[in-house]
């Protein structure tokens, strides 16, 4: 904390739009400037990892120095945050905030899609009522197995009303139908490691230039490449903020009476379980689990629910021990 901070240097207003650790940058009327968290605002907020993140509307103090102390973050209209992994379990990682779009980033193959991975993810833009749809990266690649796979992937959640594309960076295939979703939103990349957000961010934006690796052959799995999240400007308006990729979407401030809710294809259901306060897991009278008996709930789908549910009953528990 720079100890030149006084009431006398100006507010000004601003946009988070990248976030490293303790340094945010902040677009201002005047540019970018590198700014902290001041002392009073990182105490305030001991639930969260990280008091700000990208997409936060912020006021800040300019010190002499060029740098700014962000003195107050404005209320988030929404966010995509995820229980943070290890030590600082139990407290939430706001991913970004005030978000139009979450797409969720996958490829057919290296790695290939986890849709454990891909329903938590959803959850936690459904439990924001943020938008959501889907991307399966590198159609290019080769392999019978994992396309039927991907199709049936994209029937699954396309008849859910998620929007599902097909891409590959190679050829350029199912790029410019993705690109025009995105124009004039606040979009968010999410996925796992090595999936390809940024190599499609750059070929949508080649000024970019955002670093890109090859998946590891021996794992099979990204090498983190993206280590910070950053909002950057599509021609023409609108904003993508590129992510680093995620091994596992623990889900938090999602308590499991609303979770049914969180499957948009439960919901027409969800009024006429016996009981008001149903869990959709042991409880006689259940309606949604009818319908996954009936066939009109995927299977999958009420699987991931239950694994999901116990998740979130076991993150309970934790609570207070
Ligand atoms: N064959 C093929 N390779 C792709 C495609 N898109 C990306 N790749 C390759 O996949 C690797 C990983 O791409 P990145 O863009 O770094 O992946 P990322 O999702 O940003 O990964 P992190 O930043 O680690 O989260 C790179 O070697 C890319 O060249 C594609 O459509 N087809
Ligand atoms: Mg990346
Ligand atoms: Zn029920």
């Amino acid at each position: 904390m720079p100890n030149d901070v006084t009431n006398t240097n100006p507010l000004v207003e601003g946009v988070v739009v990248r976030s490293t650790g303790s340094w945010s940058h902040v677009k201002t009327a005047k540019g970018v400037v590198p700014s902290r968290a001041s002392g009073r605002l990182r105490l305030r907020s001991h639930e969260l990892t990280n008091p700000v993140a990208v997409g936060d509307r912020v006021r800040l103090r300019q010190v002499p120095d060029g740098t700014g102390s962000i003195m107050h973050v404005h209320r988030r209209g929404n966010y995509l945050g995820r229980r943070a992994a290890g030590r600082r379990v139990g407290r939430m990682q706001v991913l970004v905030s005030n978000v139009d779009a979450v797409w969720i980033i996958q490829s057919v193959a290296l790695p290939k899609p986890n849709s454990g991975l891909l329903d938590r993810t959803l959850v936690a833009a459904e439990s924001q009522d943020i938008t959501a749809g889907i991307v399966f990266n590198k159609v290019d690649l080769p392999g019978d197995v994992a396309h039927r796979k991907v199709e049936k992937l994209r029937d699954r959640y396309s008849i859910l009303g998620y929007p599902v594309f097909l891409t590959s960076v190679l050829t350029g295939e199912g790029v410019h139908g993705f690109r025009q979703e995105l124009q004039d939103r606040v979009n968010i990349f999410a996925g796992p490691s090595g999936a390809g957000k940024s190599s499609l961010l750059n070929l949508m934006e080649p000024r970019l230039r955002l670093p890109v690796k090859p998946v590891s052959l021996k794992s099979r799995k990204g090498r983190h490449t993206t280590t910070y999240a950053e909002l950057l400007w599509l021609t023409g308006g609108g904003a993508v903020v590129d992510t680093p990729g995620v091994r596992e979407f623990g889900l938090i401030n999602v308590p499991p009476e609303s979770l049914g809710r969180c499957f948009p294809e439960f919901r027409r259901y969800l009024r006429d379980c016996r009981f008001r306060n149903c869990r959709h897991d042991r409880e006689p009278g259940c309606r949604v689990k009818k319908a996954m008996t009936n066939r009109v709930i995927a299977n999958q789908r009420y699987r991931s629910y239950l694994r999901i549910l116990r998740s979130i009953e076991a993150g309970e528990a934790d609570v207070g021990r």
